[in-house]
This record gives structure tokens, sequence and C-alpha cells, in this order.
């Protein structure tokens, strides 16, 4: 019997007058409430595995999220600058390029398919001198939230052209209108992935300026068909991007991962980060706590640190773990944004062959922390490129010596 039925035919009507003041009531609540969100944005500051971030409520956001950002950023000089500027307030490349190519007011249109167009502002008339320009803010002011993936690129062409006006050859992008705050190398451990290569390129590079960050993305090819060694291309990733340039953070990306929201900042915070923290494959969940594969971040001088990723991982497998033991027994540990933000979609691929010795290194890896490593890489460049969209480095592994 329902509640309704209990009562009598007059009793009823009052009933549903009530429960209908109440849905009004409520209805009229909730529009008040988004109408305060939306005038204000609103900053905290909070903690996540002890790492600080500032948050800030987008206005008129469609999902009215907060954007995260860590707190400690880092210091003006190693945040820009390349290697021969030595640290100062604005990298030598850059002001020769201003002084080439001098600001001016207008926009380009960098991306535009069936489902999306996204405009970026090249330039503007009001820039101030590089030498005297303003920091770029903590919040960088254009992010979006969540993108719109593109899987079906144009050709590579064409791709290049929609960005020669925002990038500098060798895959660099940096803010025009402000100094960045960091210097971030995009390390991607390829091969044979082209189409992969091509998605990525093309979904990551818009996100990336929008973030107003200085990045450089590196290609590192592995040479020949043994097995893959994923660690080991990135470990050579690190060392080479520091013969480019002053990276004071290295964010290590698989080729198949495409973000899905650009307030997953390609920053490093002060722990190493798992960015990859909710992937379409694993219905959006984290698959274990201690994972860091797929994309992270860490600073140069937690990579240094921990002495790299291990080397003896061939195949598929484990030497992300390997890194996440590394992270620990040097006393750091794994930060993470929250899931609805740390989205990721992953390009389904044939898996590799998993490496069957993978578990018994692991078990053993802790003995091998300080010799297996940057200390013990040896590797050969056969060839590196400058192109458009990224630097390219093709090279060959050399197993490491036991030591
Ligand atoms: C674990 C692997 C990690 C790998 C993770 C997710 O099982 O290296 O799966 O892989 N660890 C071992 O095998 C010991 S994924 O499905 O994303 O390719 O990163």
């Amino acid at each position: 019997m329902t509640v309704a039925s209990a009562v009598g035919p007059w009793h009823r009507a009052h009933l549903y007058k009530i429960l209908a003041c109440i849905v009004l009531a409520l209805i009229t609540l909730q529009y008040l409430l988004s109408g305060v969100l939306d005038r204000h944005s609103i900053e905290t500051i909070f903690t996540i595995n002890g790492t600080r971030y500032a948050g800030h409520t987008y206005k008129n956001h469609p999902r009215g999220l907060i954007i995260y950002g860590p707190v400690t950023a880092a210091s003006p000089s190693a945040g820009s600058g390349n290697a021969s500027a030595g640290g100062t307030t604005a990298p030598a490349i850059l002001v020769q390029q201003r002084a080439e190519n001098p600001p001016k007011t207008e926009e380009t249109t960098v991306r535009g398919d069936r489902n999306h167009s996204e405009t970026l502002v090249v330039g503007n008339a009001n820039a101030t001198d590089p030498a005297t320009m303003p920091r770029c803010p903590l919040f960088p002011p254009n992010l979006v939230g969540p993108v719109a993936i593109s899987k079906q690129p144009p050709e590579i062409a064409e791709v290049e052209k929609l960005f020669s006006a925002r990038l500098q050859m060798g895959g660099r992008g940096f803010p025009k209108d402000c100094e960045a705050r960091y210097r971030v190398a995009i390390v991607v451990p390829y091969r044979a992935r082209a189409q992969h290569l091509l998605i990525l390129l093309y979904n990551l590079h818009p996100v990336l300026l929008r973030q107003q960050i200085d990045y450089t993305i590196f290609i590192v090819e592995q040479e020949g068909t043994v097995q893959f060694n994923r660690a080991m291309l990135m470990n050579v990733g690190y060392v080479e991007a520091l013969k480019e340039g002053s990276f004071d953070c290295f964010i290590f990306h698989d080729v198949d991962l495409l973000p899905e929201d650009d307030r997953n900042l390609y920053t490093c915070p002060e722990q190493p980060r798992h960015m990859s923290v909710a992937i379409d494959k694993f219905k959006y969940r984290l698959p274990y706590a201690d994972i860091f594969g797929g994309v992270s971040a860490m600073s140069r001088e937690q990579f240094r640190l921990v002495n790299g990723f291990s080397n003896v991982y061939w195949g598929w497998g484990g030497e992300d773990d390997d890194m996440a033991n590394r992270i620990k027994a040097h006393g750091l540990h794994i930060s993470r944004y929250p899931a609805n933000i740390a989205r990721y979609q992953m390009l389904s691929h044939k898996k590799e062959k998993a490496n069957p010795k993978r578990y018994e290194f692991l078990k053993s890896g802790k003995k091998r922390f300080a010799t297996d490593g940057l200390t013990n890489l040896q590797y050969e460049l056969a060839d590196k490129k400058k192109l458009q969209l990224y630097t390219w480095l093709l090279v060959k592994l050399t197993p490491p010596q036991p030591s």
C-alpha cells in the first residue's frame, strides 16, 4: 500500500502540493548555487599525498570543475633559458625569434576537423620586451578542461603546417607573451607506430601550448628488431634532452595515450607524478596503487637521484614497477591528480611479448638501484633530426655489461 492510497482524497491532494513545493525549492536552490559558482572563481590550496596544489573553479565551465596545479614551481632561472643562456630571464632562442618575427595581434586556427576546431593566440601587440616579460600565471588562462580527441588527423605535412606558426624546429613550443614557469622534455619511447605517433602529436601539441610551458617533444626510436626496451629509451631521452637544453622536468609518455583534459598539467610537482591515472582501457580506474607506467613526470633531480630507469627490462612489463620501487627507496612517493582530470584514451595495438623474467628482476631490483640505470647506460646515437613536430633520436641500444 502506498502512502497516497493510505489517506483520503483531500489529504492526497495536499501531499502532492507539498511534494511539488519541495521539488520547486530544490530546483531554485540548485539554480542559485550555480549562479554563485559562475560569478566567482574560487581558489583553494590543498594537499594530495603530501604535495600542495592550488585549485581554481572555472567560470561557466560545462563540468564546473577545478583546475589543479602544483603550488611549488621551478625557480625562474631554471624554468626558462636554455643551456647556453645559463638561466637568463628569457631563452636566447626566444629573443632571437622575436626579433625576427615582431609580435602581432592575430589568431590562427591550429586544428580543425569534423569534431572540433580551436583557436590559439599567436601574438599580442601589447607584448612586453622578452627581457622583462612577466612570468606566466600559475593557472594557464586558456585551458578548456575536457578536450575532444581526434583519432583521424590529416597527413603529416598538413599537421606540420597547422603548427608551424607556434612551434620551433625540434617540436619546441613556448608561450609568446609570458615567461614559462617550466622547461619540460616530453620523452616518448618509440618503434614502428607511425600512425599512433601522428595522432599523439596532433592531439598533444594544442594541449601543451595552452598550458604555457616551454616544452620539447623527443621521440626516442629503438633501432633494429631486438626486444623493445622502453626504460632504456627513456634513460636515453633524459641524457640526450639535457644536451639540448636545461630541462627541469621530464614527462615519460607512451605513444598510444591521448590526454582527455588539458588541466592535467605537463609539469613536475614536488613528488614524482603518475599522470595517466584514469585510462579508458581500465574503465578509468587505477589498476593498482603503485602503477607508474603510461605517462609519468619526474624532475631532473628526482630522476638523477634514483639513477633513472633500470636497463635490464627487455620486452614488455615491469620497468615502471621497478621505477616505483626506486622512488619509494629514495624517500619519495608517487603523487597523482584526481581521476576526473588525469584521464587518457589508449589507442589499440598488438601487445608486445612480455618479459618472462620481469618478476624475478623486480624482486632483486633493489640490489641494482645504484649500479643499473643512468650510471651504466650504453647506447649509440645512430641519427638525430630536429623535425617540425618533434626531435627524433634513433638509438642503438647496447645490453648493459654485468657489473
Ligand atoms: C603491469 C606491468 C606494468 C604495466 C601495467 C599496465 O602488470 O609494467 O601492467 O600495463 N607489470 C608487470 O608486468 C610486472 S598496460 O596494460 O598499460 O600495458 O605498466
